[in-house]
């Protein structure tokens, strides 16, 4: 069986906040042939709609200074974060152009690194959808998922579009794929592209302003009777689950909307029980959507 081998970027908010995202991810890697090496010494990426808003060079040399990292491991970034993917996609893509590297090196020489801009930034719904494929996830599906999810993608993701491996916000159909191929049905609902509300320094700087964003898409959902809200973004995650709290403290709602990340659902359709998954380190409960597939914690 071919493996695949990445090394894994991730970034803050994994580590600090959602060590089950990491868990569920380093679980369900090895039945898709999926070879996992860490990176040691990564920083943060530095997150784009941040770092990169501020300071364009700070924020060169430290993607770099994790890029070389992955360069010296020899193999590709596997990303489970859609701002860190944002960065270090644009990171590499920056690096081809010989002054930038030129430039970018100078600074480095002073750690005593060298970037090369060689290896690739692959997204998590990537890596699965274009390196695994379909075929090779489907085999390891053995309790499908009866339930009704729907997907925030969130920004970084798919924008901006010219750097990225597939088409627009419209042609880009790759988590609903993955998602049904779970057994779940997608639903479509109002808003779905909206940001969560948590990006661009908008949850640190203006937290009512970002928690207000994230309360008109948990209505949109509440009214599409969905079961569950299926993330590939850890900021997103993080805003929709913990966010979902702060968002019912904030405006008197009631809102009760199970929060999954991608790896933590095909993990449940590949026989690993909730607990393995994470599932009880939850905010929000996610009790009724295992009711639903016949599951609890
Ligand atoms: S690292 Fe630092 S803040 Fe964060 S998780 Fe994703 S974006 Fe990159
Ligand atoms: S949406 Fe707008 S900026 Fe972002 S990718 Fe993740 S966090 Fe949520
Ligand atoms: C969001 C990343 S995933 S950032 O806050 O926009 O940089």
């Amino acid at each position: 069986m071919e493996e695949h081998t990445y090394s894994l970027f991730l970034g803050c908010v994994i580590p600090n906040r959602l060590p089950q995202i990491e868990a569920a991810t380093r679980l369900v890697a090895p039945k898709l042939g999926i070879k996992i090496e860490e990176m040691k010494g990564a920083s943060c990426c530095p997150a784009p709609g941040v770092v990169r808003s501020f300071d364009i060079d700070t924020w060169l040399a430290i993607v770099s200074r994790n890029i070389s990292i992955a360069e010296e491991n020899g193999h590709d970034m596997l990303i489970l974060c859609n701002g860190c993917y944002g960065t270090l996609i644009a990171g590499v893509h920056e690096l081809q152009d010989p002054a930038t590297l030129e430039r970018v090196n100078k600074m480095l020489a002073g750690i005593k690194r060298k970037v090369k801009g060689t290896s690739r930034a692959v997204h998590l719904v990537d890596a699965l959808y274009n390196d695994i494929g379909m075929e090779r996830i489907e085999e390891t599906i053995t309790r499908p998922i009866n339930a009704r999810c729907a997907i925030h993608l969130g920004c970084h993701l798919l924008k901006p579009s010219d750097i990225r491996p597939w088409g627009t916000v419209e042609e880009f159909t790759i988590v609903d794929e993955l998602v049904k191929l779970t057994g779940a049905e997608v639903v479509d609902y109002k808003l779905a592209d909206m940001c969560c509300g948590a990006g661009g320094g908008l949850r640190s700087a203006e937290l009512k302003v970002s928690l207000d964003m994230t309360r008109e898409k948990l209505e949109v959902l509440k009214q599409a009777k969905v079961d569950c809200l299926v993330n590939v973004c850890n900021f997103c995650h993080l805003q929709f689950d913990i966010g979902q709290v702060q968002v019912n403290k904030e405006f008197g709602t009631d809102y009760q909307i199970p929060v999954l990340y991608y790896t933590q659902l095909l993990g449940l359709a590949q026989g690993f029980t909730p607990q393995e998954m994470g599932l009880d380190k939850h905010y929000i409960s996610v009790e009724p959507f295992l009711e639903k597939i016949g599951l609890s914690l």
